[in-house]
């Protein structure tokens, strides 16, 4: 009989039979069948060691018995469903609340049963109660002001810690007298600045906090419990709704800074660089103190795009961890603040809490605080979640959810509390849902009863929050009105302080390359400074190479593996026919060595999606994971590679994010095949490619995008490089397409051996990671050698002035071209590589072409024409044509036509249609050449 059943039965008319048998099992619980003895356990939960042992008299009658299982049964359910008829919707909107096993009527009781002392053995800390007494207990913790979800919580721990904490203290904290005019005066100050903006700046944006003012108060507990139990380190992510307010109230951003964005002033504009972004975007940090405790403070700037900033916190969060040597998690810690609407709707939120207990990603718990005024934007909850409340994807991961009324701060700040502790204790996510009301429409020029008629009725009528607060404290003696009136006066003169201040107001010189980020440069202008030293002594280079091809004696490890390592070993021996992975390898294994951590997180990463990696090693007898690059040197810095989840947004978010915070360390993030990364692309267009510009936060990711046309199909044949390229502006990006293994041994190195960071969108092989071509030396690997950004012709043709035909191209259509040139011995056709499309090597592309007077210019892609390359190169060729004067001015394309699919289904049309791209390249006259817009515009 199922939990479910067995709770029926006791509704019923069965209910006897059961106190028959609970009496039975008070006697001794061996003396009824085990189903029902898990069962009578599972509703004595009372926490342990309270309580007298489990006897009955015999006298004990049956109706007793039966009175304490339905009372149990009763106080069990409260447990699980009294957040049903909780009243934490400050418009009541909802009306009266019932819900049939909340009702005593239905476990049997009538009103006769009210007052008649019934054994309740110690559950709700009392051996006996009344019905009444039991209700009101039950009541006044369950279905006040907090509705709390914990039931779904599996761990006995966890569950057992929660209900002790609120039942012991029926869900209430005395706060003193101080403890109560602290929350008074932040909810002066909170609704204070919003009212400040809205009379200021009537009709202006800002996306106030208004119906939700308690957040600030809860906030500030956050910080303040979080500081007691060890947090020093705080990472926010938030929406529009309310930022402003953070942004002062909390990060103590100068008013005058804020007023300033509002009046779009720019009284310096020299020290204001980049795009910039509207003012409810904007980050900002901040130390602060707490009773003695300093707490760093960082607010992470972000998109419009709501949640998309959750992974990034998370991630920055997990590598502030890392830097502190934090693996408890208990200094650094994430706070998220969400909207109702978004927080149901948005996948990321549930992506994010994947990551909650995962190895690789989890952060010790992040507190999640929606500010749920039950609605978005126009649309009502009704039309915008099937769930019933938004915080239900939490239970997921079984979090513990708090649903709070805005309306009563101290019930708030108490969630808040207990939040705190719960996440310091478990390490786990929790939630707090506060149930509030937007006073004004989605931003302040919006009209909200256009939709909304009834419930704009209710907030027009609905006292301010700090108004209802203020007269509860004046009802109590706490404050006085006149004190509660200089409260408000005293903060609104600092405002027009502020504001007076405001015109004149100098932007803060920006904060962002101190720290961790000492000593690295922003602006890149001399061509010398894309330079670095990325080359290795070879000893060194045989020396990592020995280690990554070694494992531990008593590893049992899988006889193909043991085949690789032996092969790798011989290439770092002999010093030649270096493979892609290998150089990897070598790569990641010298960074380390040089105290570099590298992270490559990605679906199936530490094997390698084409089993081309073997970064982690298996056990065949016991499945011990062995990671020869963590065995490199002594003194070596920690590599990890993780196998992500299989949510490419929030992964690729997390480690732009990681990145964010750590500048020192190699982060890869690697997409199982490029096209996947289109998932990402909120991450890629607001985060990666733009940030610089919108935020001056600079970033050194590294993504990873398997790319190349193999007869794979429409889905794993590209990785959309036309994306990043028509991205590309303002230095923003790095954009690589290389054919060597000895370059992209170069390009990754390079991406820390220089005095600045920018994220780099690395196009990776497939077919060519086994091609017996796409092999290296390791001299080219060696001291003072580097990364080509261009890679010239290498075989030996007539004279340069004979030579009738260039061939540009990057990538593994190289290869192919290479391949078929060399059977059929053309000797006058030059293939020239573009390993790096931008920065563009604009220097580089001409002298290779100038090279060849007499040449034609072809450019040739495996990739149709609308996509790959081509409208990158098109007008950036053509303007070097025009500058050597060549008679014809526009490139040649090559490739195939413009479509609609990346690729074809057919393996042998595949084949076909390749083969027809590289005998155009060879032979193919200018005249007869279809011309790219012949075949583009269609
Ligand atoms: C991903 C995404 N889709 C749509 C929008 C446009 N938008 C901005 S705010 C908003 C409503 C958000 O509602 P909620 O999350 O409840 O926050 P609230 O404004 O009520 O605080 C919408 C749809 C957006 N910013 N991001
Ligand atoms: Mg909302």
């Amino acid at each position: 009989m199922s939990l479910e059943e067995k709770e029926a039965l006791l509704a019923g008319a069965n209910a006897p039979y059961v106190a028959e048998l609970y009496v039975r099992f008070l006697k001794n619980p061996h003396l009824v069948d085990p189903g029902w003895a898990a069962f009578f356990a599972e509703l004595d939960d009372r926490p342990q060691g309270t309580g007298s042992p489990r006897i009955l008299s015999e006298a004990d009658s049956r109706r007793a018995a039966l009175d304490s299982i339905r009372a149990l049964m009763l106080i069990r359910v409260y447990r699980v469903r009294g957040h049903l008829i909780a009243s934490f919707d400050p418009l009541g909107l909802e009306g009266k609340k019932y819900h049939p096993e909340l009702d005593p009527q239905t476990w049997g009781f009538a009103a006769a049963d009210m007052d008649r002392p019934i054994f309740i053995n110690y559950v709700l800390g009392l051996e006996t109660a009344t019905l009444r007494q039991i209700l009101r207990i039950l009541q006044e913790t369950y279905c006040g002001s907090i509705g709390v979800e914990f039931m779904h919580i599996q761990d006995h721990e966890e569950k057992a810690w929660i209900q002790q904490r609120i039942e012991s203290i029926r869900n209430q904290t005395q706060f003193t007298r101080k403890g109560k005019r602290a929350i008074l005066e932040r909810l002066v100050q909170t609704e204070g600045f919003e009212r400040f903006l809205h009379v200021k700046y009537p009709g202006t944006k800002r996306f106030g906090l208004d119906g939700g003012e308690s957040m600030i108060p809860a906030i500030e507990q956050i910080l303040k419990r979080g500081a007691q139990l060890g947090i020093q380190e705080v990472n926010l992510g938030m929406p529009h709704r309310g930022r402003l307010n953070v942004l002062g109230n909390i990060m103590h951003k100068p008013y005058a800074a804020i007023f300033a964005e509002f009046q779009g002033l720019s009284a310096h504009p020299e020290d204001v660089e980049g795009s910039g972004d509207v003012k409810y975007h904007l980050g900002t940090s901040a130390d602060r103190v707490f009773d003695g405790h300093q707490i760093h403070l960082s607010l992470t700037a972000n998109p419009s795009h709501l949640e998309a900033v959750d992974p990034v916190v998370l991630g920055k969060t997990r590598a502030k961890q890392t830097q502190c040597d934090d693996s408890v998690r208990r200094k650094a810690m994430a706070i998220l603040l969400h909207g109702d609407a978004a927080f149901a709707g948005q996948g990321l939120v549930a992506e994010c809490f994947g990551f909650s207990e995962l190895e690789g990603y989890r952060t010790g718990g992040t507190i999640h605080f929606i500010v749920n005024n039950q609605i978005g934007f126009t649309t009502s909850p009704a039309y915008s979640r099937s769930s019933p409340y938004p915080s239900d994807v939490a239970k997921m991961v079984q979090a513990p959810i708090f649903h709070v009324n805005g309306d009563d701060p101290e019930a708030v700040v108490h969630v808040a509390r207990i939040a705190t502790e719960f996440r310091q204790e478990f390490k786990r996510d929790v939630v707090i849902d506060m149930f509030c009301y937007r006073r004004f429409g989605h931003n302040e020029a919006d009209e909200p009863s256009f939709t909304q008629p009834i419930m704009y009725r209710k907030i027009a009528r609905q006292p301010t929050t700090r108004a209802i607060y203020a007269n509860k404290l004046i009802d109590e003696s706490v404050v006085t009105a006149d004190e509660v009136d200089g409260m408000a006066r005293w903060f609104n003169s600092r405002l027009e302080a502020d504001f007076a201040a405001a015109a004149t107001y100098k932007v803060n010189k920006a904060d962002w390359l101190e720290g961790k980020w000492e000593g690295l440069k922003t602006l890149i202008g001399e061509e010398e400074m894309r330079k670095a030293d990325t080359g290795v002594p070879l000893d060194t280079l045989r020396a990592v190479g020995f280690a990554i091809s070694r494992t531990p004696e008593d590893f049992q490890i899988h006889a193909k593996i043991l085949r690789l390592l032996e092969i790798r070993r011989k290439m770092t021996e002999s010093g030649s026919g270096i493979d892609w992975a290998t150089a990897e390898a070598l790569a990641f294994g010298t960074l380390l060595a040089e105290g570099v951590p590298v992270r490559l997180s990605g679906q199936d990463s530490g094997r390698g999606t084409f089993s081309q990696r073997h970064a982690v090693l298996v056990d065949q007898d016991n499945e011990r994971r062995y990671v020869p690059l963590n065995h490199v040197s002594a003194a070596q810095a920690t590599f990890e590679v993780i196998d992500s989840p299989l949510s490419e947004a929030s992964v690729l978010g997390f480690e732009y994010g990681y990145s964010l915070a750590e500048p020192d360390a190699l982060v890869i993030w690697e997409a199982q095949f490029g096209d996947f990364a289109n998932g990402a692309q909120v991450i890629i267009d607001q985060f990666i490619a733009s940030a610089e510009s919108k935020w001056l936060r600079l970033s050194g990711l590294v993504m990873l995008l398997p790319h190349g046309f193999e007869g794979q199909g429409p889905e794993h044949s590209s990785a959309r490089p036309e994306r990043y390229l028509q991205l590309c502006a303002e230095d923003n990006l790095q954009v690589v397409n290389c054919t060597t293994p000895a370059n992209y041994f170069h390009v990754l190195r390079r991406q820390i051996r220089r005095n600045f960071r920018k994220p780099l969108v690395l196009f990776s092989p497939k077919s060519l990671l086994r091609h017996k071509l796409v092999v290296s030396d390791l001299e080219d690997m060696g001291a003072g050698t580097g990364f080509k950004r261009v890679l010239p012709e290498i075989d030996t043709l007539v004279p340069d002035q004979y030579v009738k035909r260039i061939v540009l191209c990057s990538g593994k259509v190289y290869y192919d071209l290479l391949e078929e040139r060399r059977r059929r011995g053309i000797d006058n056709l030059a293939l020239v590589r573009v390993e790096q499309f931008y920065p563009w090597p604009r220097r580089t592309v001409l002298d290779n072409i100038a090279r060849y007077p007499h040449a034609e210019v072809f450019w040739c892609q495996e990739e149709p024409a609308n996509m790959g390359g081509w409208a990158f190169v098109l007008p950036r060729l053509s303007n070097i044509l025009e500058d050597l004067q060549r008679e014809r001015r526009l490139p040649v394309y090559v490739g195939r036509p413009a479509a609609a699919s990346p690729a074809i289904g057919l393996y042998n049309k595949h084949v076909e249609e390749q083969a027809r791209v590289v005998d155009d390249a060879l032979t193919g006259s200018l005249q007869a050449l279809p011309q790219p817009f012949r075949r583009v515009v269609r």
